[in-house]
């Protein structure tokens, strides 16, 4: 599990201790950062309407709430969102959980989400299902919920005071009523609260996601963590506002801007540290589309277009599958000794090490890692979409952030090329010390160095390289140079 600043807790503090718990996450890429390293999601998008609007969202858009904005999924029916389903995890057997997070509210449109999962938990008994949605419907389908042991449920709060809520929701509609101002968030705030209460007293697992709106509920998100953890959610998800003039949304065309990544994990800081609220935070999140397929970095969900799968016969390989995870599990065993033999810390208490205490050692920096998954450090710099940050320091290598980057070599021809590409990356990771990578170009590694971030070329685990590193950073640099980044 991802997710700890403060010294002695993590992602998954107590309640992973409880085996029922460790298990539920131990597969599903979104609840626990190790197992996104290995284990793939996707969604189908089977819900186009909602019942509220947010001054981050356009309606031409997937739900801006779980999704990255601006994107927009093709609608799919049920059946054809089963067969889809089928033929992706038939192809991608390390696909372990089904999200329905849109387009829309999945709420608003409980017919078709709860048809798709009768059928996928009828015929695919080894996939997790998974929902996300703003809750205002919530707690009238708590008990269908629990009934299609729909075992994680997110639900987006982005504030639990009306007077901040009233610059995020312009409107709900409820009961056949539309509500504005105040009221509106007052409503919506009540029955996002009581349908987490009513959730976790049945012991599903409960994510909460905030999108962190500078100047508006960026100071109020301590507390809303606070508040949901009080209620026994199991992680929080600080999501950054995306705000774009062509997105078209409020915020978009009135200039409202989103956090940096800086300010981003300074707030998730706050949210897990002692003087916090000590909560899980969810440090790995790709802000995926309504139709997202893959790992949580990749979408390979134009590999599956509606031609693929629609009016197709399409079996169930779970014999198949089941010896997929198995391998998997295998892998992890090995990258779990390894690091217990190296005395390695990741921050979090795994199901395989669950009484292990971790201890985040004084000095730490970070450390930029370009990698395919598996754990390993795989990828060419040029290649990577996205670089994962993590703190290193002796005995010690915790995700603690991912970030987009425009892929900096698109082949041989232009490849090494673009200046301003590269300018970008660097200044994306101007705060990191070293960037571990497979492999790294001749002009890419002159840049970095000269902007005092050092390029490692090296194929190996992630978190020994990021431990071993880190170490040898932490001692080489000045004292001042060093401690929470
Ligand atoms: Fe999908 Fe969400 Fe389930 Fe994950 S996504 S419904 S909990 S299976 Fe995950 Fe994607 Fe972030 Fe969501 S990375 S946007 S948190
Ligand atoms: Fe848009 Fe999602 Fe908000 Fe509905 S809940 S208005 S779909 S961002």
């Amino acid at each position: 599990m991802s997710g700890c600043a403060s010294t002695t807790s993590c992602g998954t503090s107590a309640p992973v201790q409880d085996p029922e718990i460790a298990q539920k996450i131990a597969n599903h890429p979104c609840y626990s950062a190790e197992a996104h390293q290995y284990y793939a999601r996707m969604h189908v998008a089977v819900a186009p309407g909602c019942n509220i609007q947010c001054n981050f969202c356009n309606r031409k858009f997937d739900c801006a709430n779980e999704s990255r904005p601006g994107v927009t999924s093709t609608l799919l029916t049920p059946e054809d969102a089963f067969a889809k389903v089928k033929l992706v995890a038939s192809e991608i057997k390390q696909m372990s959980v089904l999200g329905i997070a849109g387009p829309g509210d999945p709420l608003a449109n409980p017919k078709p989400t709860f048809r798709t999962m009768e059928l996928v938990a009828r015929d695919c008994p080894d996939i997790k299902l998974c929902l996300s949605t703003n809750g205002l419907r919530l707690p009238e389908f708590v008990d269908r919920i629990a009934d299609l042991n729909v075992d994680h449920v997110t639900i987006t709060i982005n504030m639990i005071d009306p007077e901040v809520g009233e610059r995020i929701y312009p409107w709900i509609t409820w009961r056949g009523r539309r509500y504005t101002g105040r009221e509106a968030s007052k409503i919506l705030s009540e029955q996002q609260l009581a349908g987490l209460a009513a959730l976790t007293e049945r012991k599903i697992l409960c994510k909460v996601n905030s999108v962190m709106i500078p100047g508006i509920n960026d100071e109020h998100l301590v507390e809303v963590s606070r508040t949901v953890k009080g209620l026994g959610a199991f992680l929080h998800n600080v999501m950054p506002l995306v705000s774009a003039p062509e997105h078209g949304t409020h915020f978009g065309l009135t200039g409202q801007r989103g956090p940096t990544p800086q300010e981003l994990k300074a707030l998730q800081d706050r949210c897990e540290q002692d003087d916090g609220a000590e909560m899980n935070m969810m440090r790995h999140c790709r802000q995926c589309r309504a139709d997202a397929v893959g790992l949580l970095g990749e979408d390979r969900g134009d590999e599956f277009l509606p031609e693929t799968f629609r009016g197709r016969e399409i079996g169930y390989d779970l014999a198949g599958r089941q010896q997929a995870h198995e391998e998997i599990e295998r892998w992890r065993t090995e990258v779990a000794a390894t690091r217990q033999t190296l005395n390695i810390s990741t921050g979090a208490r795994t199901p395989d090490a669950p009484a292990a205490e971790p201890v985040r050692p004084d000095e730490v920096v970070l450390v930029a890692v370009a990698t395919k998954g598996s754990g390993v450090v795989n990828q060419h710099f040029g290649h990577a979409g996205e670089f994962w940050i993590y703190e290193g320091g002796p005995g010690w290598a915790r995700l603690v952030q991912t970030r987009d980057v425009d892929r900096y070599c698109n082949g041989p021809s232009d490849c090494d090329e673009d200046a301003s590409k590269l300018d970008r990356t660097i200044e994306m990771l101007s705060d990191c010390a070293a960037v571990l990578c497979s492999k790294i170009g001749l002009g890419p590694r002159e840049a970095l160095e000269e902007a005092g971030i050092e390029p490692v070329e090296i194929y190996d685990l992630i978190d020994k390289a990021v431990a071993e590193v880190g170490a040898r950073l932490v001692t080489d640099r000045a004292p001042a140079e060093v401690g929470t980044p």
